[in-house]
């Protein structure tokens, strides 16, 4: 048990100094008035010494002040020495939990580098703190390699498209995204053949008659590719083409270039495509480069024509994807193709879950390496070594 001696000018003091010193858990048990001598000629001045003990219930309330399992046959420093585990078991705790933390800091920090949004980011991180035993392992590289996977997980790739392209493609969009040059470099893989592939009979149509300088630049195109192309601008005119070529196995449409705020070609665009069957795929086509809330904002507004596969350009004119992907998170749009350049047709590529893994940045699995398969692996190999028809490289 431990005792305690206290003195003071005054027993209230006295007691003052040990409810401060010990709180309710002190029980006095005696007090001494002790006289202190002075100099001849003065009065004497008078001490209070308090004794008592500490004691393992609380004396104002009665309740135990520790664990009743102790107070039986434990004394006091049993009861400090249990305390003194727990504490130290309280900064083990703290200690994993801040270093699961920085592990946890170390992911965010990589995905916020590729642009990643807060949203996305939050995805994983909460997936990866459900694996207790993942953070506990202090791997950091089995860590990336979980947060790899739960991206590689949440981008759709729209497989079934490039397996067997719809007869009707359209390509929507808004202004100067590369819509008719993606449809040029589509005709030019699908209509004129490569390698063992047997060249498809393809046509162009474009509804686009606004832009001036439009009709004649995916005109060019289809004169070197020899691919003929119409002009339509009216619901009867697409619908007769689409009669007359219904043997056709693609027929390419290249829609208006304009902004999808300007409600009244929009509202024409619906109009002349209403005519469009249930063969026909609509195509959102998006760049790269555009801000997250746009893309969304972009894909919402273009909803209404039955958008169902993404066509993602201009990679080649950014480093950084996360915004991109956290998009195709979000909205489940798969994606068909992408474009990484403006050679025609080589800079088309069908999208797959390697080619985006492999474009991240910043993680220490080597993700230039990284293995997913899928059928546009299969394609960008075998259309990579192609000269080009024109483009760029062409014009220099
Ligand atoms: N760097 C780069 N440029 C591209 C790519 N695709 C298209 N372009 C270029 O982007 C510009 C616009 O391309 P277009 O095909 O005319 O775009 P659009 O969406 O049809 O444009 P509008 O009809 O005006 O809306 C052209 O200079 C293209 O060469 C690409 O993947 N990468
Ligand atoms: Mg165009």
């Amino acid at each position: 048990m431990e005792y305690f001696t206290v003195k003071a000018p005054t027993y209230e003091a006295a007691v003052r100094k040990i409810r401060e010193q010990y709180g309710n858990y002190a029980k006095i048990h005696s007090k001494k008035v002790i006289r202190k001598k002075r100099f001849p000629g003065f009065s004497h001045r008078t001490e209070v010494e308090v004794t008592g003990y500490l004691s393992v219930t609380d004396t104002q309330s009665g309740s135990a002040g520790v664990d009743p399992a102790f107070t039986k046959n434990t004394d006091m420093g049993e009861v400090l020495s249990e305390l003194e585990k727990v504490r130290n078991q309280l900064a083990m705790n703290e200690e994993k939990h801040a270093k699961k933390q920085s592990l946890i800091e170390k992911i965010v920090k990589i995905l916020q580098y590729n642009d990643f949004t807060p949203g996305f980011i939050d995805n994983v991180c909460n997936k990866i703190s459900e694996d207790e035993n993942l953070l506990s392992s202090n791997d950091v590289l089995l860590l990336e390699s979980k947060a790899l996977g739960y991206i590689a997980d949440s981008i759709v790739i729209d497989t079934a498209g490039q397996r067997h392209l719809p007869q009707i493609l359209v390509l929507m969009g808004p202004t100067g995204v590369g819509k008719t040059t993606t449809v040029a470099k589509i005709a030019a893989v699908h209509g004129l053949g490569s390698g063992m592939k047997r060249n498809k009979k393809v046509s162009i149509v474009t509804i686009d008659n606004y832009r001036i300088g439009a009709k004649n630049q995916i005109e060019t195109f289809g004169d070197i590719m020899s691919i003929p192309v119409t002009s339509v601008s009216s619901p009867l005119a697409l619908d007769t083409f689409l009669h007359d070529h219904a043997d056709s196995d693609l027929i390419l449409i290249d829609t208006i270039g304009k902004s999808p705020k300007d409600q009244d070609i929009y509202d024409e665009m619906q109009r002349i495509l209403s005519v469009c069957g249930s063969s026909t795929k609509f195509c959102l086509t998006l760049s790269a480069s555009m801000k997250f809330a746009d893309m969304i904002k972009t894909i919402d507004r273009f909803l209404s024509f039955r958008i169902s596969t993404l066509i993602l350009t201009k990679l080649d004119e950014t480093e950084i994807l996360g915004n991109a992907l956290s998009v195709i998170a979000e909205k489940k749009l798969p994606v068909l193709y992408v474009t990484t350049g403006q050679k025609v047709p080589q800079d088309l590529i069908p999208a797959s879950i390697g080619f985006f893994m492999r474009a991240l940045k910043g993680f220490n699995v080597d993700v230039e390496n990284l293995t997913f398969g899928g059928f546009g692996e299969e394609i960008h190999e075998n259309t990579s070594g192609e000269s080009s028809i024109f483009g760029l490289d062409d014009r220099e």
